[in-house]
This record gives structure tokens, sequence and C-alpha cells, in this order.
């Protein structure tokens, strides 16, 4: 039997506290607003030249930004936060920590655009890129080359929930001395904290669950390394990869109610992972909190719950799929994920469309294969939508 989402206890008693007073102190301010002002401007005035107070250039810092990135690396058990203007900006300067002759070794099952950006862009820059299933982390062990730098995956991963052992990645990479960073974007820090594993850094994009309204693109990296830190921040400004002052602090502002929202989209998910398991229609579910799932036990060991992120095999193929997503009526049929309302998508000709055909086979990404973030609506809603749209696709 899978467990209640009552029955999870939270990763830290103090998230919710943390969420909504780290980084926000109205103390920092002249009017001691309990809600940081928005610092739009892109300079700050001078002492003398090159003596400045606290900020010089937006891009290099500016106090919207800082208040969110110390939120996010105490939400993460971590030391320092950073952020950049979508998943991929993250991304982007995370890899660009490598030069040209430098080896990564990067999950399989990964979102279609991180997928795109290594094939496409650094690969043309010289960074080697070998994928591998990192389900099994002898698999990540074989591919290290003694030009290996950095070892990458996502865990749940983006499109087929599939779970990577945190402990026994970290562990690997400290041993040969490479940087290990997960992408925790399917779960968020409420639910899993990879730095406290012995990951070095985590990847966001924030777009997702940590922003939650579906209206700010933004991405993040938090580490507790000094080192690597100050390596990121170099990039952060020295590419220009940074958001807005006003995208801040509408993340900021919805960390404040992540708990919440986290423990809602589990309850939604789990419900609706149940249904789908039982309807005649549906080949498999894939769902991490279910114990159909492989590695349900693992998962269990190394987070603290579940999103609304859950993928299914429709019984059918394309045709299937389209005739599912037409009769869909509270669910959206549209790419992204972790907002408050409900999405479905197919990964094959969406969001991962920029995956090579074999690779894709290989992962199991079909025409029948259907994504669903699951979103806040009354659950009944939901399950009754899928239900009419289920029935409308198999008829
Ligand atoms: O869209 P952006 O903020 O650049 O984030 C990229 C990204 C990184 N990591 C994961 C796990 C992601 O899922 C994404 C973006 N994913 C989608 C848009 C999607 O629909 O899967």
């Amino acid at each position: 039997m899978s467990k209640e989402a009552s029955e999870y206890l939270p990763n830290d008693p103090s998230f919710a506290t943390k969420a909504i007073h780290v980084g926000s102190e109205p103390e920092q301010w002249h009017s001691w607003a309990m809600v940081p002002p928005i610092s739009m401007s892109t300079t700050f005035k001078q002492m003398a030249p090159a003596d400045f107070k606290c900020y010089e250039y937006g891009r290099s810092d500016n106090p919207s930004r800082v208040v969110l990135q110390k939120c996010l690396a105490a939400l993460d058990d971590g030391k320092y936060g950073l952020c950049f203007a979508s998943g991929l900006g993250a991304m982007t300067a995370l890899v660009s920590l490598f030069n040209s002759g430098d080896h990564v070794v990067c999950g399989d099952d990964i979102y279609g655009g991180t997928n795109r950006l290594m094939r496409l862009v650094f690969s043309r820059l010289g960074i080697e890129v070998s994928y591998v299933d990192t389900r099994d982390v002898a698999n990540i062990a074989k591919a290290i080359k003694p030009n290996t730098k950095l070892i990458f995956c996502e865990t749940p991963s983006n499109p087929t929930l599939k779970v990577t052992d945190i402990r026994k990645v970290a562990e690997l990479a400290k041993s040969k001395n490479i940087i290990s960073v997960v992408d925790n974007t399917f779960l968020t820090s409420y639910f899993q904290r990879p730095l406290t594993l012995g990951i070095d850094v985590v990847l966001y994009s924030l777009t997702k669950y940590m922003n939650g309204h579906s209206d700010v693109i933004m991405g993040a990296l938090v580490t507790s390394d000094e080192e690597i830190y100050k390596r990121l921040k170099f990039l952060q400004n020295a590419m220009g990869i940074v958001p807005s002052p006003f995208d801040c602090a509408m993340v900021t502002r919805s960390l404040k109610t992540l708990a919440v929202r986290m423990r809602e989209h589990m309850s939604n998910g789990l419900k609706v992972g149940q249904f789908l398991e039982n309807h005649p229609a549906v080949e498999k579910v894939l769902h991490p909190g279910l114990p159909s799932h492989p590695q349900y036990e693992l998962s269990r060991s190394q987070t603290h719950g579940y999103s609304g992120m859950l993928s299914f095999y429709l019984k059918g193929g394309l045709e299937e799929s389209q005739k599912f997503f037409k009769a869909l009526k509270v669910f959206s049929l549209a790419e992204s994920l972790g907002g408050y309302e409900s999405l479905a998508e197919l990964p094959s000709v969406m969001t991962h469309a920029s995956v090579p055909d074999e690779q894709r086979a290989e992962l199991g990404i079909t025409d029948n294969l259907i994504r669903l973030s699951v979103g806040l609506e009354t659950v009944d809603d939901l399950i009754k939508d899928l239900e009419q749209a289920l029935k409308a696709a198999t008829n």
C-alpha cells in the first residue's frame, strides 16, 4: 500500500518558517516593510570611483535578487543561492565552469531542452557528453574518464520519473573529485534536499513548482561549496544570464506558500495516480510514490514526498493520445509543469521532440506516453475529467 500524503513527515520542521522569513527580514529596509520592496534600479550611486555601499550595477547584484537567493539557499540547507534568467540559463552557467576537452556524464532521461543544450551547443564547443541510465550508478562509474568533470542527473527524471540513488552518486563523484549536480525541479527543496545527501550543486527551473504560478521563467543553482559558488557567481555576471528584479520578487512571494502548495500537489497527484492505475484504458503508471514504481523504496529513502508529476502509458498509440487530449476539459494541453493549474502533454512531440528518435525510443518516450502535472483544482474534478477523456480516447 502506498502511504497517504498525510503520513509523510516534513523534511525540515522549520521549512515553512524559513520560506516566509529568511531573506525577507523587514529590518534590512528603511521602511521596515514586511514585503521586500522591489528594487528596479539598474545602477547604484558610488561614494568615489569603484567605492560603493553594497551594489554597483544591476547585472552584478541587486537587492531583489539577493532576497530570493538567500531564501533559496536556506530552503536547500545550502550556503549560497544564485538565480538565472531560466532553468536552462542556470545549466548554461553550470556547464561554463568547464573547458573544451572536459567530459560530462549526464543522465539519459532529462528535460528535452537540457538534452538539446548539451548535444547541440556544448558538444559543439568541445564539451564531451556521455548519456547513461543513472538508475544504476555502475553505469555512471563505467562512463567516467580521466577528463570527467561533472556528473549531472534529474531525479525523478523528466518525463519517465526514473529515480537515481543520490547518496551513491555523491559518494562516487567525491571519490573521483568530480562535481555532482542534481536537477531538483520535479520535487523542490520541500521534498528533496540533495545537498544534505552529499551532492555539490542543486539546479532548479524555478519556472515550475518553486514559483508555482506559471508566470515567471527563472532558474537557480544552490551550493554550500564556496569555491564553486565564487566561480558560478562570476559566470552569472560575466555571462549576463540574470533575471529581472520584478521576477525575483514574484518568486520570493511564491516561496512563502511552497510548503502548502506541495502538500496539496502531492495529495492530488497520488489520488490521480491511483485512479489511473486502476483504469482499464491505462497500460502503466509512472509515479515514484506508488508501490508499483520499481524504485519506490529508493525514492522513500531519499525524499519526503512527491509532487504532482506523473506519466502514464495509454493503451493505443498517437491516435488515441490525440483523442485523449482533445477531450480534456479541466487539464490543459500545454508544456511546462508545477503551476496551480493541471497540465497534460505528449513528450514525444512536445517537451522531448528535440531528443533524437533512437534515444526517445530507448527511454520509452512513445506516442502513448502522456505526462501530467497535477495541479491544485478539486481532485474529484480532475479525476472526472480524466475519466471522460480516457473514455473518449478508447471508445
Ligand atoms: O524552462 P526553463 O526554466 O529554462 O527550465 C528548463 C528545465 C530544467 N529542468 C527541468 C527538469 C525542466 O523540466 C525544465 C523545463 N521543462 C519544461 C518546460 C517541461 O515542460 O518539461
